[in-house]
């Protein structure tokens, strides 16, 4: 087939050069990192509702990118659907990307019920199954979007329309299957509209139990068609809703503990996300891991200085950093990856931007894997961590964490000592000699 995009093949260049172009200057496929290439620890993921169907719309104003595959200029048709399956396989050869993600209405386009859309959506999934074939390209994660639609105003699975629920599930089912047919290595569920904008017209704890008996069902059609796929649960604080179900990591993994779903699902963590919820992108990775629940990565990023989900792809090394200290902790991401829930700027219009996106987004986290992986062979955060929390591993604190001890036996140890003594058991956080050590990393590792 003649080739689609004008762009070149992407390889590694090194940093010989420090303007970036059109080759990776951190991203090198088969060097080993940590004991494993960094193909195989970095499973980067384009998404498909950003990198195929964004037009860089705001709502100020309209779209300002064109894509080829908008046949006469209209994205809505079975054509133009079919159409963008060949440029997807197109870009992923030539980023070298392995994997991508999708919305069943990403795919194509709505007929009149959920039969004629699941018509309309099968024969575009037969095309891909097709490419996936020939070209050896995976997915990471499919979903559904129970949002988009008119139907879906107050949620799909915590709607208080009971026909809505049903078209709902009847969605999921499909979308379950297409996961089973094209080997999706996880499913994901993000709540767009599961959550509430007014309380007093909300019962909270029906839309609770709904959902949490919706992802039962979701888990056990999987079972009956065979689909082995880790079930993702993505959280995000607000937007659309003024509040989502799924806040942060740590709601969601009550919500998960208070209805037994802890052993079903794991989460995606998105970085735009983490910010919303006032908190780092590192935080919410750690405590996903530290649960044992940390599944997969929406790799994207927001900026300070804006209050809402911008969705830009990751330029930030010192977070990435942070990130893949956390993701090698975990040993990597078995059935997860890092997948680009990130789009260009409305002013980079142009089809080369995507490129230069996806190329800048592998670099950070490749840069970051580079550096996490050497802070981890130093142990340089395990050493902080030794020492600071030294006062536990003897004496008092020892006993204490082996459950020697009673609350008496420590306000007894604790009764005569003056805060002289106290005092001088205290250590400094050394916070500020400690982020040079980390920028100090990053130069180091980085400018090799
Ligand atoms: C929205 C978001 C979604 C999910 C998939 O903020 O992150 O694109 O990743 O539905
Ligand atoms: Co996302």
């Amino acid at each position: 087939m003649s080739e689609l995009f004008s762009f070149p093949k992407v390889s590694f260049v090194g940093n010989k050069s420090l303007n970036a172009g059109n080759g990776y200057h951190y991203y090198n496929a088969d060097e080993v990192v940590a004991g494993k290439k960094m193909s195989e620890w970095l499973k980067f993921s384009v998404a498909y509702w950003h990198t195929m169907d964004q037009r860089l719309t705001d709502p100020f104003g309209e779209g300002t990118a064109t894509r080829p595959w908008d046949i006469a200029g209209n994205p809505d048709t079975m054509a133009a659907a079919l159409a963008k399956v060949d440029y997807l396989f197109e870009f992923l050869e030539k980023t070298g990307v392995e994997y991508f993600a999708f919305h069943d209405r990403d795919l194509a386009p709505e007929g009149n019920t959920l039969a004629e859309t699941n018509a309309n959506l099968d024969k575009v999934v037969d095309k891909i199954e097709q490419k996936m074939r020939e070209t050896g390209k995976k997915v990471l994660w499919n979903t559904s979007s129970l949002f988009t639609n008119k139907r879906f105003l107050a949620g799909g699975a915590t709607t208080p329309f009971a026909e809505v629920f049903a078209y709902a599930a009847g969605q999921i089912k499909h979308s379950l299957d297409i996961a089973k047919r094209l080997g999706s290595e996880s499913y994901v569920f993000w709540g767009g509209r599961e959550g509430y904008d007014f309380l007093i017209n909300t019962d909270t704890k029906r839309e609770l139990d709904h959902i949490a008996a919706f992802f039962k069902l979701a888990k056990a059609y999987a079972d009956e068609i065979g689909y082995t796929g880790q079930f993702l649960i993505e959280p995000k604080p607000k937007e659309p809703t003024q509040h989502q179900y799924d806040f942060d990591a740590q709601t969601t993994i009550a919500f998960l503990k208070t209805y037994g779903l802890e052993n079903t699902f794991k989460l995606n963590l998105e970085g735009n996300h983490t910010y919303l919820a006032g908190h780092t992108y590192e935080h919410e990775v750690r405590f996903a891991r530290e649960a044992g629940l940390l599944g997969s990565l929406d790799a994207n990023m927001g900026d300070k200085l804006t209050g809402w989900d911008i969705d830009e792809f990751p330029n930030d090394i010192y977070e990435a950093t942070l990130v893949m200290y956390e993701f090698l902790k975990n040993g990597g991401l078995p059935t997860g990856g890092l997948n680009f829930d990130s789009k260009p700027r409305r002013q980079s219009f142009e089809f080369d931007d995507l490129f230069y996106a996806h190329i800048a987004g592998m670099d950070t986290y490749a840069a970051g894997l580079k550096v996490a992986a050497k802070l981890i062979e130093d142990q340089v955060i395990e050493n902080i961590l030794k020492t600071r929390y030294a006062s536990f591993d003897s004496g008092i604190g020892a006993d204490f964490e082996a459950g020697q001890v009673t609350l008496k036996d420590l306000a007894d140890y604790a009764e005569n000592k003056t805060d002289e003594e106290i005092n001088a058991t205290l250590q400094s956080g050394r916070q500020e000699q400690i982020k040079s050590t980390l920028n100090n990393y990053i130069f180091s590792v980085l400018g090799q």
